[in-house]
């Protein structure tokens, strides 16, 4: 079947629609909704388009496994396995909480490379949010291949994030051919027409408004805005970002604090920033601060106690210099709740700033539901504004979403909640992935826990949530 003849099938199946308007995943509206799902109630032409992507590929493309995006490609996936007999894996779109708790399903032999299969792309994200566990669990991704590309950024998205994608037909070839066999009207052409001149490059999902324009990101390099900062801990922050090219801070939950240590260690290579909870370590002793400092000195990373601060100012004095865990002593940066107005941040700093440490304004929080936002977030702001020796930045979810904007390049957004699938944790937590936070979401640092302590090898995890981290840094500074 040529893709003509494929083209007027999928018209007449009703997997083309015009009119509209259309909301997109990417919430922009569109004249032209193409629903591939249909495609399973036609066998035929399921296998069809199948074979039509195979042939798309260019000779030397090489692949020992496929995998579909789910869901619409699934089946395209199984039929290319079938057919062709390759192996296919599968990407779970949330990733369970109990059994192995894979994001990959099937036999993943390290070092094979994988074919990721897809419907139709649009910015790329889907394919990305693919392409991001199946690198994470071994697998090499160079090539993509889809049905429909709609022009709308995801070739350019994607050979950012090293995948080449292969398309059978664009937007502009299946209009013209309907308009052609007398299937849409000449109006309905020009609209789509005018639609792909006027959204030619949507950057992946939330970080662009219904109207196309980008939300608010700060694009100065980390290392300009190291000399824009007073703070001297901040200074050093943005400096070991740019010396180790590592925007992740691992927040290292285990259950001792020997374990801790070890991580530490092992992962301190990929990290500019270490989180801790000194009070779910059991075998806290003394001597932690000073063993983890030899670690974070020999690593170059700094020292992040997520202690969430909250009391009156006086209290927390006491609390941050004195009890069982002295965390003003080791911890380079320390974290504080606003519920109780600026008195707290007058009484961090009375004990932090002599010492050069940094504070962060927990402004946004990762979990549903919770109650860190708007006004609130904005008061946030100002108090950081009116402290900025001492508050070096935010915990913040989507800072690009805030009416202030991140608009101040001195301070550092530092977000939690970051898997490599988008999801949840089934207790409130919610995931965005590297990308979405760092380019969407205009955040600086990711703050990855379980995505790197239960990995099967959280060395490796590591390195994958560095690297698209600082990827995704770089194209949005570029
Ligand atoms: P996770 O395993 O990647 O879900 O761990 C997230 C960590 O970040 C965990 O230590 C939380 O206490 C911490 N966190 C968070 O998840 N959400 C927030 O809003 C803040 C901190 Br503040």
């Amino acid at each position: 079947m040529d893709t003509q003849t494929l083209i007027l099938h999928l018209h007449s199946l009703s997997a083309l629609k015009f009119g509209g308007p259309f909301t997109l995943k990417s919430g922009i509206q569109s004249p032209l909704y193409i629903d591939l799902r249909l495609t399973i109630s036609n066998p035929t032409l399921l296998r069809h388009i199948s074979h039509t992507l195979v042939s798309t590929l260019p000779p030397s493309t090489n692949y020992d496994v496929v995998c579909g995006v789910p869901y619409t490609a699934l089946p395209i996936a199984t039929v290319i396995s079938t057919s062709y007999n390759v192996p296919m894996v599968m990407r779970r779109k949330e990733v369970k909480g109990y059994g192995t708790a894979k994001a990959i399903e099937g036999v993943v032999r390290g070092g094979d490379t994988c074919l990721v299969v897809e419907d139709l792309v649009t910015s790329g994200a889907s394919v990305l949010e693919t392409v991001g566990p199946l690198r994470a669990a071994g697998l090499k991704v160079n090539d993509a291949v889809v049905l429909i590309d709609r022009e709308q950024g995801g070739r350019e998205n994607l050979a950012a994030n090293g995948v080449r994608l292969h398309s059978v037909m664009k937007i502009r070839d299946l209009v013209r051919v309907l308009r052609r066999e007398g299937r849409v009207s000449e109006e309905d052409e020009a609209m789509v027409l005018r639609f792909l001149k006027e959204n030619n490059k949507v950057a992946p999902s939330s970080g662009v408004s219904a109207s196309g324009a980008e939300a608010v990101k700060v694009r100065v390099s980390y290392g300009e805005r190291a000399e824009l900062v007073k703070n001297p801990t901040a200074k050093k922050l943005f400096q070991i970002m740019v010396e180790k090219e590592s925007n992740l801070c691992l927040s290292a939950d285990v259950s001792t604090a020997s374990e801790l240590l070890t991580f530490a260690d092992k992962i301190g290579p990929e990290i500019c920033m270490l989180k801790t909870h000194a009070d779910i370590l059991p075998d806290f002793t003394p001597d932690f601060g000073s063993k983890l400092r030899a670690i974070a000195d020999k690593h170059n990373f700094l020292i992040f106690e997520d202690r969430k601060f909250a009391d009156i100012g006086n209290t927390v004095t006491m609390q941050y210099e004195g009890g069982i865990f002295r965390i003003l002593e080791w911890a380079d940066i320390v974290n504080c709740h606003i519920i109780s107005g600026p008195g707290i941040v007058d009484g961090l700093k009375s004990k932090g700033l002599l010492r050069g440490r940094g504070l962060f304004l927990l402004a946004e929080m990762s979990s549903a539901g919770n109650y860190a936002k708007g006004d609130y977030t904005t008061a946030a702001v100002k108090i950081a504004e009116e402290n900025s020796d001492f508050v070096i930045g935010f915990i913040s979810v989507n800072p690009a979403s805030w009416p202030v904007g991140p608009s101040n390049p001195a301070f550092i957004h530092a977000t939690p909640g970051v898997q490599l699938v988008k999801g949840g944790d089934g207790l409130g937590q919610q995931y965005n992935t590297p990308y979405s936070v760092i380019y969407e979401r205009g955040s600086d640092i990711i703050i990855v826990g379980r995505g790197i302590i239960k990995a099967d090898n959280p060395v490796d995890a590591a390195r994958e949530y560095r690297v698209q981290g600082w990827n995704a840094y770089c194209k949005r500074v570029e």
